[in-house]
């Protein structure tokens, strides 16, 4: 039985509401989802929800609201982003959910009985806002700590630890025998540079539930919750492992799941995550794994972060990218595409609302909205929208364009893919120029040559509706209609050359991206 292709978000905190950063990256695992599908891969998309911890007990405090009907109300919000963005996710975890809590537990006493953990005490720095211990070496040359840790008090406490030295040999080989383990490059190399050149500290994996009480109870001591990371991580596995999941460890799996009959889902094919949590990817959650006798993900797959105008977002200088204003206004697809093609998967990305409407305008208007408008409305118009028989002028550049697409997608590479798809969006436009079809349609003498042309047009609009299903699902579910086709094109293997038949009629052409020159 083969395995399922398994790909993760983040799971956001649900201390506010979702900005662009949170939507570009489920936006950049769904067009990875839906590529794998329509490989014809069995696909796992899982993204959710991080609901424990200091920084939601806060924000709950702050409205003056039990912990659990804060998550409840965001958690709405939250959801209906993942509809609103068409994600294609199969599930959807809170980490508040049993089956998640129920898996966790299991985890620690495994671990637990295992030895990986002591108890000692802490005396040092705390960050409360960012619930992290500091160190003398996380001062600045000043002396003072960086205002992102907010308020940092001194603090003695008593906790259990996670013993981590004795990974760091077997997790340097790791990563040096997998290249492909950490993505982009440089991303695994900052965490070899870190794990050469440290010793890594113990990982505290409590807190006093005198303190901090939002949290899973630790099963072998009920004075103590679990830290958010370790429960937040976790989540990954135990959604399958709740389900009964083949990959996952037997001992994992509650009783009551039963076997499933479905192809395993574990190990993750991709965890896809911000830079700034990268070392809990790269660095914990392999060792967690390792003692807990799982198989380790594929592929940790780092993005950046997005700035507007420059500047870092956020709500106290009021410059966050609504993305729900920006779907409302413009439509999805248009948000789809600007930040696919505005930024690779890696570096940072700066979104200004100039950029965006010239992208709107140049690339989806006037390059791919007028393509198949002018292409479509031609075959209504000098062929009653009957489509002729098949030509294959373009066959050749266009199947290049579907073999570089496609080996682009299963790299990864969403921007060059969508790089290559407008060349041929560019190409088609070109040939409209070049064979000029509306002088061909007053000298009956060309009538052959006419219907060349329109069904090179038309096939060609076709197959971009294919190879855009990934990315802009809407918009390709529309071109399919307007060419008369049922259903969207979910199966990539449509886009070989020749699928319109000889006298097929399309629908009726209407612009897929309004023009909003007077906006
Ligand atoms: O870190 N641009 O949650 P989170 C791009 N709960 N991505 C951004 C971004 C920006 N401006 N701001 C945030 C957490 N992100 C944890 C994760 S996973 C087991 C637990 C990304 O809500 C960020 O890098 O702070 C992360 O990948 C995701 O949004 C959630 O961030």
């Amino acid at each position: 039985m083969s395995k399922r292709f398994y790909i993760t978000t983040a799971i956001d905190y649900v201390n506010g509401r979702p900005h662009l950063g949170h939507a570009y990256e489920k936006v950049v695992a769904d067009v990875i989802a839906r590529s794998r599908r329509s490989f014809g891969q069995e696909t796992f998309f899982l993204t959710g929800l991080d609901e424990h911890g200091q920084k939601v007990q806060q924000a709950a405090q702050a409205e003056g609201k039990s912990a659990i009907a804060y998550c409840d109300e965001l958690a709405i919000i939250w959801r209906d982003l993942a509809a609103k963005l068409q994600l294609t996710n199969d599930d959807f975890v809170r980490t508040t959910q049993p089956r998640h809590k129920e898996v966790v537990r299991t985890i620690l006493s495994k671990l637990h009985a295992a030895g990986h953990f002591y108890k000692a005490i802490y005396e040092g720095f705390y960050s409360a806002k960012e619930e992290t211990f500091l160190t003398e070496k996380d001062r600045r040359p000043d002396g003072t700590f960086d205002p992102a840790y907010g308020e940092v008090v001194r603090l003695q406490e008593e906790n259990y630890y996670f013993k981590l030295k004795d990974h760091q040999p077997w997790l340097i080989d790791h990563i040096e025998s997998h290249p492909e383990f950490i993505s982009p490059g440089y991303r695994r190399n900052e965490v070899l540079g870190f794990l050469k050149n440290n010793t890594l500290e113990d990982l505290c994996i409590s807190r006093p539930a005198s303190r901090l009480n939002w949290g899973i109870p630790l099963p072998f001591d009920a004075n103590y919750v679990t830290y958010v990371w370790f429960d937040a991580l976790s989540n990954y596995l135990s959604v399958p492992a709740a389900a009964g999941d083949s990959g996952a460890p037997e001992d994992l799996r509650p009783a009551s799941a039963g076997a499933s009959s479905l192809p395993a889902v574990w190990p993750a094919d991709v965890h896809v995550i911000g830079k700034d949590i990268l070392k809990f990817h790269a660095v914990y959650w392999p060792i967690m794994l390792r003692a807990m006798g799982a198989p380790l993900p594929k592929q940790v797959l780092v993005h950046g972060w997005w700035q507007k105008d420059g500047q870092r977002m956020s709500k106290s200088t009021g410059n966050v990218v609504d993305p729900i204003g920006v779907i409302d206004e413009w439509g999805l697809d248009a948000f789809r595409f600007y930040v696919l093609r505005e930024l690779d998967i890696g570096p940072d990305g700066n979104w200004t609302d100039a950029g965006f409407r010239a992208r709107y305008s140049a690339e989806l208007a006037n390059g791919l909205g007028n393509l198949v408008n002018r292409s479509l409305s031609m075959l209504k118009r000098y062929r009653n929208g009957a489509v002729p028989a098949v030509s294959t002028e373009l066959a050749a550049e266009t199947q290049k364009t579907v073999a570089e697409t496609r080996a682009l997608l299963e790299q990864n590479q969403l921007q060059a893919a969508l790089q290559s798809i407008w060349s041929l969006v560019t190409r088609a436009n070109q040939y409209v120029d070049h064979t000029a079809p509306f002088k061909l349609a007053k000298d009956p003498a060309q009538a052959g040559r006419l219907d060349e042309v329109l069904y090179n047009l038309a096939e060609v609009c076709r197959i971009l509706a294919v190879l855009l299903w990934p990315f802009l699902p809407g918009t390709s579910a529309k071109i399919y209609a307007q060419l008369g086709l049922a259903g969207e094109p979910r199966q990539f293997s449509a886009a070989a050359w020749g699928g319109l038949e000889p006298g097929h009629a399309i629908g009726a052409p209407a612009p897929l991206f309004p023009r909003k020159d007077a906006a």
